[in-house]
């Protein structure tokens, strides 16, 4: 049964607790930057690299694109499946620097002191990418414009919006919500929600 199939399908990318939403749900903390003036903007790689890298506003929206698509899901128990993205791949930017040997965690820097941590390794992902369009939409300010980092296969609070700076660790290390009780990792098909989980 076409029905049962494509149901079941379903129910296998929808990670447990987890719920489907239509709308796209804003969350974050603190306030949306609304940037008047982009030659202010950069975007900086920095940390266990041979030398930092930071490219402006106009340097960036001259990367090559790509379309991503995927599911997101938040640790506040809304999923959002089938996204289509514009974007432009990790590895895009890494052909900017040259890692110093030992690095193997990434901290994204927000807008405001935000950040967030992951490996290395997932951030390297083939699907983790720099997103700026939205289901054939410009990001709005409150999803995160210019830009923001999608990790697709972490909790949504991994996927930072007004994203500033990559920094390229030699060990892990908490960023803003890790510090508040949130999962160092975040797979959401383990439920890895709070540190305790
Ligand atoms: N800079 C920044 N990025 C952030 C956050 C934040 O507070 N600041 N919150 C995270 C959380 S908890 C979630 S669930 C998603 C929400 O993204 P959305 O508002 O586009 O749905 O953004 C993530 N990225
Ligand atoms: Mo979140």
């Amino acid at each position: 049964m076409l029905f049962g199939q494509k149901s079941q399908e379903r129910n296998d990318r929808v990670p447990p607790g987890q719920t489907l939403t239509q709308s796209w749900p804003v969350l974050h903390y603190g306030s949306v930057p609304y940037y008047k003036d982009m030659s202010q903007w950069d975007l900086r790689l920095f940390g266990l690299v041979e030398e930092e890298f930071s490219m402006s506003y106009e340097d960036f929206m001259d990367l090559p694109r790509k379309e991503f698509a995927n599911d997101i899901h938040c640790v506040t128990t809304w999923s959002k499946l089938d996204n289509v993205w514009e974007g432009i791949a990790v590895s895009e930017l890494m052909s900017k620097v040259k890692l110093k040997p030992g690095a193997t965690h990434v901290m994204l820097h927000a807008e405001h002191g935000w950040t967030t941590n992951l490996p290395l390794e997932d951030f390297l992902q083939e699907t983790s990418f720099l997103g700026i369009r939205h289901n054939g939409e410009w990001l709005t300010p409150d999803h995160g414009y210019p830009v923001r980092m999608v990790v697709p296969h972490l909790y949504f609070w991994k996927s930072a919006k007004w994203l500033r700076g990559i920094e390229f660790m030699p060990k892990d290390k908490p960023g803003f919500w890790e510090r508040n009780g949130y999962h160092m990792y975040g797979d959401p098909f383990l439920e890895q929600r709070y540190d305790f989980d």
